[in-house]
């Protein structure tokens, strides 16, 4: 059995008002095309398919466009969950008209878990395996939302919530595999979720949904009968702590500019015909738009779009600015939405687009001001943008500078890992 693993497409996103509808248009065909040359058994989406509960006309009809072609590429079975920004009702909508393709869909969790779940067939109809397609778990779901509770009593109730919901899920799916008799076949789970030693970024931390701060799960909370987890929620590709066959596949188009640098892939799973351990392959993705932030004084930001070459991309750059005070404490120049804007358009004619100017004011960054009243600021400041500022503030540059954020990376998530063993 091969199955591909994604999540978190958010068709229908705009940023600053753009619409994102042609990188998603690429990223569809993209994953097609590798169905086909991969011979996809199945596809597994682990939520967030749409950005929003009611979607607009073209990202219905990319997923339904993207739903008939799957099903002809030789992909026999395509699981598709709801994540926290779909609605349950609108994904559920055409599921017994699709379900006659084989296209399973469960929007939310549904009343039992044994409709959770889906055998996956090949196109002879031959089961190949299970999965227990879990999608984005609501208060309501985990029936623990109660009144006047503490932020810790509400946080240890969603972990237990949560852990039960997979241990019913585990133990209904092996009873549906035993009267089959299909004891033998992989058994693979879908999420969506926060589980820690996750890394987020600025869309994710800004939601602050339930599963956000508030009852993170590790690893240890999928029972070891599935032989995958596929995730979803987490925009950047990572697996969950030291489990290398719990992941989250990210975001497959950089939907914020806190993804600029992130490498967008699917993932591959293949399971031998022993069914033990299976091998697991990220396959990279086209980056076909670049989301650029520039950080840095007026002349260093007009150096850098200088410098830059926008003709790398097939389509056009969304760049955003942060302007720095200088040395002296100014900005240096009047009207820097514009200056910019028409800085870019001589530069880059129509392959760049220049969404947002922003004037960073020294109070902003008070790291290094030693100044208590303004420290708490700090904790609304995207992590990594700060990182940067200090590595910029040091004259680090180009992969000097990636190492040394990369590094921060992996140290950010390895503290994550470390509170999970405490
Ligand atoms: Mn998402």
């Amino acid at each position: 059995m091969k199955i591909l693993h994604t999540a978190d497409w958010h068709l229908g996103r705009r940023l600053h008002g753009q619409e994102l509808t042609p990188e998603h248009d690429f990223m569809l065909g993209e994953i097609i095309a590798i169905l086909r040359e991969h011979r996809i058994n199945a596809l597994v989406h682990a939520g967030d398919v749409f950005d929003s509960a009611n979607p607009p006309t073209n990202a219905l009809k990319q997923y339904y466009s993207f739903l008939t072609e799957a099903i002809q590429t030789g992909c026999g079975t395509v699981i598709i969950t709801g994540g926290n920004h779909d609605s349950p009702a609108a994904l559920n909508a055409p599921k017994y008209l699709l379900e006659t393709m084989n296209i399973h869909v469960v929007g939310g969790a549904t009343e039992d878990v044994k409709d959770e779940i889906i055998p996956i067939k090949d196109t002879s109809g031959n089961v190949l395996g299970y999965c227990a397609a879990v999608p984005f778990l609501r208060d309501k779901d985990l029936r623990y939302s109660l009144p006047g509770e503490s932020d810790d009593e509400r946080s240890k109730r969603i972990v237990e919530g949560i852990r039960g919901h997979y241990e019913r899920a585990a133990t209904a799916a092996l009873e549906k595999m035993k009267t089959a008799n299909h004891e033998h076949l992989p058994l693979i789970a879908t999420g969506h979720l926060f589980a820690q030693g996750g890394i987020t970024g600025d869309l994710d931390t800004k939601e602050q949904i339930h599963v956000g701060n508030l009852g993170q799960i590790g690893a240890d909370a999928f029972p070891e009968a599935f032989s995958y987890v596929a995730l979803g929620h987490l925009h950047r590709p990572q697996r969950v702590g030291k489990r290398d066959m719990v992941r989250y596949s990210g975001s497959p188009v950089p939907l914020d500019f806190s993804e600029r640098d992130d490498g967008k892939e699917v993932v591959i799973v293949e399971w031998n015909k022993n069914n033990n351990s299976p091998t697991i392959e990220s396959v990279p993705l086209t980056a076909h738009r670049r989301l650029m932030r520039c950080s840095g004084t007026w002349s260093e930001i007009e150096t850098e779009l200088n410098a830059y070459d926008a003709s790398k991309y097939a389509l056009p750059t969304f760049a955003e600015l942060r302007i720095l005070p200088n040395s002296d404490g100014v900005f240096g120049g009047m009207n820097a939405d514009e200056h910019f804007r028409s800085l870019a358009e001589k530069l880059h004619g129509a392959q760049m687009l220049v969404l947002r100017v922003v004037q960073e004011r020294a109070h902003v960054l008070p790291a290094f001001s030693g100044n208590a009243s303004t420290d708490a600021r700090l904790e609304e400041l995207d992590r990594e943008f700060v990182f940067e500022e200090l590595l910029k503030r040091e004259g680090r540059k180009g992969s000097q500078m990636l190492g040394l954020q990369q590094t921060y990376r992996e140290l950010l998530s390895l503290l994550n890992e470390e509170g999970e063993a405490a």
